[in-house]
């Protein structure tokens, strides 16, 4: 369920909801530049998260766009819905006041993902514009990036119901 999927916002076990959402040609994935963002598909990081979600027993909505606007519309959903939102906002990271500011709008903990480590690489990369409304970043450890957001996720909406 990577694409176009309409929101699932809750679940049936009553677990909290984590967003998995994922930027512009994250679809590309196995594909795209496999020296730098290896060989793993978006399913494969569907799966990881799926797997993780389990583990640490939160539910999981996990989605991809090329779309800015899309994008924008699935974080505003997750208001009131949603106890926190994982992203990978691509080649949006550096360009969109509009995805920050819709995190800004949820009131929600929000974690930054990047499979490469942004600060490696061209400079234009290194900014983010997604990093102000974040809790914290993660960058550079490849697929593996998601299950660690996943794991301080769990503990960060934890301490919060603590
Ligand atoms: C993914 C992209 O598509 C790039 O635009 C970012 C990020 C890096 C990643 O490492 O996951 O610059």
């Amino acid at each position: 369920m990577a694409c176009g999927s309409p929101p699932v916002m809750s679940d049936a076990e009553d677990r909290p909801l984590i967003a998995v959402f994922n930027g512009p040609n994250l679809n590309m994935l196995g594909l795209r530049e496999p020296a730098l963002y290896g060989t793993a598909t978006l399913d494969d990081v569907e799966q990881l998260c799926a797997e993780t979600g389990d583990r640490l027993g939160l539910a999981i909505d996990f989605r991809q766009t090329n779309g800015e606007g899309e994008l924008v519309s699935w974080v505003q959903e997750c208001r009131g819905r949603a106890a926190g939102i994982v992203l990978n906002p691509a080649g949006y990271t550096t360009t969109s006041v509009a995805l920050m500011d819709a995190l800004l709008a949820t009131d929600l903990p929000a974690i930054e993902v990047h499979i490469t480590n942004i600060h490696r690489r061209e400079a234009f990369r290194a900014h983010s514009y997604v990093s102000r409304a974040a809790v914290g970043v993660i960058c550079g450890l490849g697929i593996q990036g998601y299950a660690l957001a996943l794991e301080a996720m769990a503990t960060l909406i934890g301490d919060e119901t603590a």
